[in-house]
């Protein structure tokens, strides 16, 4: 349900000041020790950031798509880690039960993921499998009123932390591809299932993924999403769509710091005699990027828009995905050269900046994959 907008403003107002004023001042130390804080994490749960999207119902805040998107620009203002703590909750790790689960299945988990105390991370990517997602070999055999799911899932945001994981696994054959794959619920806790060392990464320190593990983890019938099985790949892309759409969001809110920073350094660096930002060429890279954000949030504020208004945007979604994504990358480039040889060492944010968006035109579909989405809708449409 949507928000009134002086509860919407009070929100935002909010998250705004708490990046600001708590989170950017930690965002050095999450890089040095890999680590975000208990109590920052409890913070956050009790800023309702866990639930932003589930429903009230459920002790969320039910944010709208628009308010999600406007909630997530802010916190896109500071590392990434901060976000993905409790992404996964508002966004593939819970929409799964939202989208597709059975009454039950959403009582039993979504007060949870939205408190924050269970960790919901989602499981489509393998060793094997990755942008070809229908392709999963992750197997769930049916046994009596089980399930037994073997194989390895891989890069899983937040699976060192997970209470529950949606899995998409093989109901099917091979030859099904996508309609042969099947979205189960599995409690982290279950005997069979083996974390991974935690992947060594690019960037994004402070926020965690690793292998999954599944050998011969029996789940009951109860499980199975909604009770269906064949719709797991169908769920995926519904999750995706709306993942994506949230990562856009993410991009330019973290676009918006870089040139925060970019205008801030070349107004204080003074080179001939003057500032930086008096010169023209450093003129054109700032209004660059100023440009592309501007466009990137406007992509994204109307594609929430029509979201909430239940029309179909995958082909949006994945528009905005990849140009907001391959957007932040050159803004990222661009704050990088305007703070010359300085841009370059860990104590200037922008070069940490640079490596930690690096993997938003990765996650969620690379870019190609965005690309392959929307031309295919084009031709469909055609
Ligand atoms: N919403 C609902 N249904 C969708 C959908 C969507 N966004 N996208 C596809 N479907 C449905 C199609 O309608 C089709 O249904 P029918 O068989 O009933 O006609 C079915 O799913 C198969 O669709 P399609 O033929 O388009 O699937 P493909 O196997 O060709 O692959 C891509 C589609 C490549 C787009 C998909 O595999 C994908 O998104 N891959 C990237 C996965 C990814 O993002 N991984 C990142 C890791 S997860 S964090």
């Amino acid at each position: 349900m949507a928000l009134d907008q002086e509860t919407l403003t009070q929100l935002l107002d909010t998250v705004r000041r708490y990046v600001r004023e708590r989170l950017l001042p930690l965002e050095m130390q999450i890089a040095e020790e890999d680590h975000i804080p208990e109590d920052v994490i409890n913070e956050m749960k009790e800023l309702g950031l866990f639930g932003l999207s589930i429903p009230e119902e459920f002790g969320g805040l039910g944010l709208t798509m628009s308010e999600e998107v406007a909630v997530i620009q802010e916190m896109g203002y500071t590392s990434p880690a901060f976000r993905s703590m409790f992404g996964t909750n508002v966004g593939i790790g819970s929409q799964g039960i939202i989208m597709d689960g059975t009454p039950e299945q959403k009582t039993k988990y979504l007060p949870l993921l939205a408190s924050g105390e269970l960790i919901g991370s989602f499981a489509l990517t393998e060793p094997d499998v990755g942008s070809d997602a229908g392709a999963v070999r992750t197997s769930a055999q049916r046994d009596g009123d089980d399930y037994v799911l073997n194989g390895t899932k891989r890069f899983i945001t937040n699976a060192p932390r997970a209470g529950v994981f949606t899995v998409m696994a093989r109901t099917g054959t091979r030859e099904d591809g996508g309609k042969g794959v099947s979205a189960f619920l599995v409690d982290a806790n279950l005997p069979g299932i083996q974390l991974g060392k935690p992947d060594k990464k690019m960037g994004q320190k402070g926020a965690h993924t690793c292998d999954v593990i599944f050998d011969n983890v029996r789940v009951p019938k109860t499980a199975l999403i909604g009770g269906i099985e064949g719709q797991g790949f169908k769920t995926a892309m519904k999750v995706l769509d709306r993942g994506r759409l949230h990562i856009s969001a993410l991009s330019v809110g973290t676009a918006k710091r870089l040139i925060d920073e970019s205008v801030r350094y070349s107004t204080e660096r003074r080179q001939f005699g003057t500032a930086i930002s008096n010169f023209q060429l450093l003129q054109a890279m700032l209004a660059d990027s100023q440009t592309e954000f501007y466009a990137g949030k406007c992509m994204v504020e109307e594609t929430a828009r029509r979201y909430d208004a239940r029309q179909k945007v995958s082909r949006d979604a994945a528009s905005c995905k990849l140009f907001c994504t391959e957007m932040v990358g050159r803004v990222a480039d661009r704050a990088v050269q305007i703070h010359g040889g300085s841009g370059y060492i860990s104590e200037y944010c922008v070069e940490r900046f640079y490596r930690d968006v690096r993997l938003f035109r990765l996650y969620e579909g690379t870019s190609q994959i965005q690309q392959l989405v929307i031309a295919k809708d084009m031709i469909r449409e055609a």
